[in-house]
């Protein structure tokens, strides 16, 4: 069996699952419950992966795999059922491509937001960093919102997976943003991707934090 180090929490861990379940592979992978703390990572992961990040992926009789993307590349290599998540046609795989980055993109900057308010020490947290978020997080939403019809006359790919999972990211943790507001094609755009039974089948939640 396929081990996945997983938490029900994690916005890149999210991307993979949503990748599993349209793939047709929930039966091949069974996930286990992996604290992901950047300040204190858990000792015994290192030697599976020497980042010690989640999502990783023990495969069977093959070497660990470890990465969102990489790991959405394994989902779409092992498994014909479902979307082709990274297109074989060059452009299209290119615009899957760049949204796919773009998505991980707002999840790392949701993430640098998240370690400055809540795992930063007050004393020194650092206004520019809320800035810098609050700009990029704006400035991306936009764009979005003006590429919103691109993103529906494409199949769907890992591109719309992973600015679907980050948008879900920005509801799950940052509400106050209020992303949609001003913002109607991207919330109709998103209001799709989130009733499909991928999307709803692996809903962001605070589970109680695991024994170090
Ligand atoms: N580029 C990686 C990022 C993965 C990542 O940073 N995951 C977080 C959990 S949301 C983590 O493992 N953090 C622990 C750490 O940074 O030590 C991916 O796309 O999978």
């Amino acid at each position: 069996m396929n081990i996945l180090h997983w938490s029900p929490r994690s916005p890149y861990v999210r991307k993979v699952m949503v990748a599993i379940h349209e793939k047709g592979l929930t039966d091949e992978v069974e996930t286990v419950r992996t604290l992901a703390d950047p300040m204190v990572p858990p000792k015994d992961f290192f030697a599976t992966n020497p980042l010690a990040k989640i999502p990783t992926l023990e495969r069977e009789g093959a070497p660990p795999i470890w990465d969102s993307r990489v790991v959405m590349e394994w989902a779409d290599l092992t498994s014909e059922t479902g979307p082709r998540l990274f297109p074989a046609d060059p452009e299209t795989r290119l615009q899957a491509l760049t949204d796919e980055a773009l998505g991980t993109g707002m999840i790392e900057v949701g993430m640098a937001l998240l370690i400055e308010r809540h795992l930063r020490d007050s004393k020194r947290q650092d206004p520019r960093v809320f800035d810098v978020c609050t700009t990029k997080f704006t400035a991306t939403l936009d764009y979005l919102e003006g590429h919103a019809a691109r993103l529906e006359a494409r199949a769907f790919d890992a591109g719309h997976l992973s600015v679907g999972v980050a948008l879900c990211y920005l509801d799950f943790r940052f509400g106050d943003l209020e992303w949609r507001k001003g913002r109607e094609a991207l919330a109709a755009w998103h209001e799709g991707f989130a009733a499909r039974p991928s999307v709803v089948a692996t809903e962001f939640r605070d589970d109680p934090r695991p024994a170090d």
